[in-house]
């Protein structure tokens, strides 16, 4: 098998989550991921495409997955075995604290002499906690690394591939030690204002399973096979300023240094939707608002996907017009939408970040479903600015309205999720950086408060904040409460199966029993009696933490029964390993 120059390892959230008794909670309900956020950053491939296309050989390893997927599976005996020029490991999403930093220990103490990079938006965040530890060698800081990771391995190659070796100082965005142990944090000036240097429609991907023989490694979550949703990326960075989001413009500006958003032409974004579609059938997540960069842009791209037969899912980050959705309808015949309102209370919608009405909503709602959209989710969230108990409850109710105005006749698209906002509050985000002034109580800031916070024995424990309007008792308390009643309303309206109900119904019942348990056994003052107690939990906790308030499987679109394109997805590995690019339709900038 060829040998990679560097290995990037993806880590399951908290390391040792096979042996560990820890009642996770809803924390990843909404996303594909189960509570190990085994899905690996998407930027993951578009360094290893870039870094390949550069001469270098790439390798991914989702040790979350493997990890998840096969209780015997070791996963030091995994990193012992790997032999690149270099390792990388994403600490992007702060919920891997835990994983990243001890499958960093792990690979260093197996490989000592072996370079290691840490990147990600967490990563940046506490780059300077980061790169004080001794297994830690770089922190690449940035939304935008593959450039510095290709100048760092061509420094760490040493032969340059051809070219000037680089030295340290000159590589952008990264933090790096010298020989005296000395820090230094060269400035984040490696910031692209447009997303056309990278390739993000997974053809890397297809070719690196068969190069490695390694389908699992590459997989990005565990039940991908089944459902094999991809996503396209528009953008990197926001315009848009929610207070609580790590991901926001503020953050983007504190953070990596970026004005503006990195925008995908919309050509070149339709072309990846495209590629997708070689080798895979299953539906495309078109990540951020193509509106973001002014409707001129939306436009293009609808032009450039013109009846296209992929299930494509938008977002709407505030109300869209009739006309704009008719175009889209017309497009993508086969479009589903996601909104986020949040809350129904329009003040709190507000506070958030988000300036529109509820009228507004209705009408994007109502149109939306004249345009032939196949489905429309609502999401809305716990932990919100000037969010009481009784408000969550009366978005609920507000959902039950909607439902009730929608989803009749036998029309069932209008589809409501609710979750916290967990487990952790975005680093990087207003809330974040000044918590007391938006009512917000911070109960960890470093990266350390988190990694310990992570293998607390309750998502309660957990969360690292809790507001002025609610404690993290009640947040819990309302979460559970909420869920059950959504979960009512969606059998109600027959949004999801009367057996599918009642076994939500019971899962959340478990989960405010173990919750309560858990809170008896920690006022135990005996240390050792409280992880014995915890440890004896453990099998009943695992059972508790797999879709908590709804089913995860509500999040996903009917698929055909053949949903991967192999033959397809075989030929464009094999024209890989050989050299040869079926049509891929994308010209590398030299
Ligand atoms: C798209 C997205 C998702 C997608 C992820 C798709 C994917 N596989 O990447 C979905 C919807 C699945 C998702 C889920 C989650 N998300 Co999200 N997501 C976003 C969003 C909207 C855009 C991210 C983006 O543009 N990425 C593109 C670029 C910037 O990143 P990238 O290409 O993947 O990676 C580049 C760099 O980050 C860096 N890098 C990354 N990893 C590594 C590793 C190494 C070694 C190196 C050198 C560099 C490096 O280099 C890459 C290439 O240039 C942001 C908000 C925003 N506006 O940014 C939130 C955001 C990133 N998500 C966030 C969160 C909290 C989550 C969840 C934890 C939420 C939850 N509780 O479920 C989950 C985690 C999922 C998991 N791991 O299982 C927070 C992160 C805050 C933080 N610091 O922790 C953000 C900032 C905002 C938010 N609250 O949504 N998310
Ligand atoms: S939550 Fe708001 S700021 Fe963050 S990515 Fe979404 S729209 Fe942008």
């Amino acid at each position: 098998m060829p040998k990679a120059d560097l290995v990037l390892l993806h880590a399951p959230s908290v390391y040792d989550f096979r042996k560990e008794s820890i009642l996770y909670g809803p924390v990843s309900d909404l996303v594909p991921s189960t509570t190990v956020f085994e899905m690996y950053p998407i930027g993951l491939t578009t360094i290893a495409e870039y870094l390949e296309r550069h001469g270098f050989r790439v390798r991914i390893v989702n040790l979350a997955l493997r990890m998840l997927r096969d209780p015997r599976f070791d996963a030091e005996k995994c990193i012992r075995r790997l032999n690149p020029r270099a390792f990388g490991i994403d600490l992007h999403w702060l919920p891997h604290a835990h994983g990243a930093l001890e499958v960093a220990r792990i690979v260093k103490e197996v490989h000592p002499h072996t370079p290691l990079m840490i990147g990600g938006f967490s990563a940046t965040y506490f780059h300077e906690e980061i790169i004080a530890r001794p297994e830690v060698d770089y922190v690449v800081r940035g939304d935008s690394t593959e450039e510095p990771v290709l100048q760092l391995m061509r420094y760490i190659c040493g032969d340059g591939r051809g070219r000037v070796r680089p030295v340290l100082e000159d590589i952008p965005n990264l933090t790096w030690k010298d020989a005296t142990g000395r820090v230094h944090a060269n400035p984040i000036a490696y910031v692209p204002d447009s997303l056309d240097h990278v390739l993000i429609d997974y053809s890397y991907v297809v070719k690196a399973v068969v190069r490695y023989r390694d389908l699992i490694g590459f997989v990005p979550f565990r039940e991908w096979l089944r459902y094999p949703i991809t996503a396209a990326l528009t953008c990197r960075g926001c315009v848009h300023d929610c207070q609580t989001c790590g991901g926001s413009a503020t953050a983007f500006r504190r953070m990596f240094n970026r004005r503006q958003p990195a925008f995908r032409s919309p050509e070149a974004l339709a072309r990846d939707i495209r590629n997708i579609g070689r080798f895979s059938r299953g539906p495309v997540f078109v990540l951020g608002d193509i509106r973001q960069a002014g409707l001129d842009y939306g436009e293009r791209f609808l032009k450039a996907v013109q009846g296209i037969n992929e299930q494509l899912i938008f977002e709407l980050f505030s109300p869209a017009s009739r006309d704009f959705l008719m175009k889209v309808g017309r497009a993508a015949p086969r479009f589903t939408l996601e909104m986020s309102p949040e809350s129904h209370d329009e003040g709190i919608r507000a506070a958030f970040g988000r300036h529109y009405s509820n009228q507004a909503l209705e009408e994007t709602i109502a149109y939306a479903l004249e345009s032939g959209c196949r489905r429309f989710d609502v999401f809305f969230m716990i932990g919100l600015p000037g969010q009481t108990y009784q408000s969550v409850l009366d978005t609920v109710a507000y959902c039950d309205y909607l439902m009730e105005r929608f989803n009749r006749d036998g029309d069932a698209r209008v589809f409501p999720f609710i979750s916290p906002l967990a487990p952790f509050l975005d680093p990087g985000s207003r809330v974040f950086e000044e918590p007391e002034k938006y009512g917000y109580r911070l109960f960890c800031h470093t990266l350390e408060e988190h990694r310990r916070a992570l293998v607390q024995p309750s998502w309660k424990y957990v969360l690292n904040y809790e507001t002025r309007w609610m404690s993290r008792d009640e947040i819990v308390a309302s979460t559970y409460e909420a869920g059950l009643r959504f979960n009512r309303i969606k059998a109600k309206y027959g949004l999801i199966d009367p057996r599918v109900a009642e076994a939500t119904e019971r899962r959340i019942h478990q989960a405010v029993r173990l919750s309560r348990q858990i809170d008896d056994i920690m006022d135990i003052a005996d240390e050792g009696r409280r992880a014995k107690l915890l440890a004896a939990l453990k099998p009943q906790v695992d059972s508790a933490n797999i879709s908590t308030v709804c089913d995860k499987r509500e999040l996903e679109l009917p698929v055909g029964l053949l949903r991967l394109n192999l033959l397809r997805a075989v030929v464009v590995a094999l024209g890989g390993l050989l050299g040869v690019e079926p049509s891929r339709g994308f010209e590398a900038p030299s």
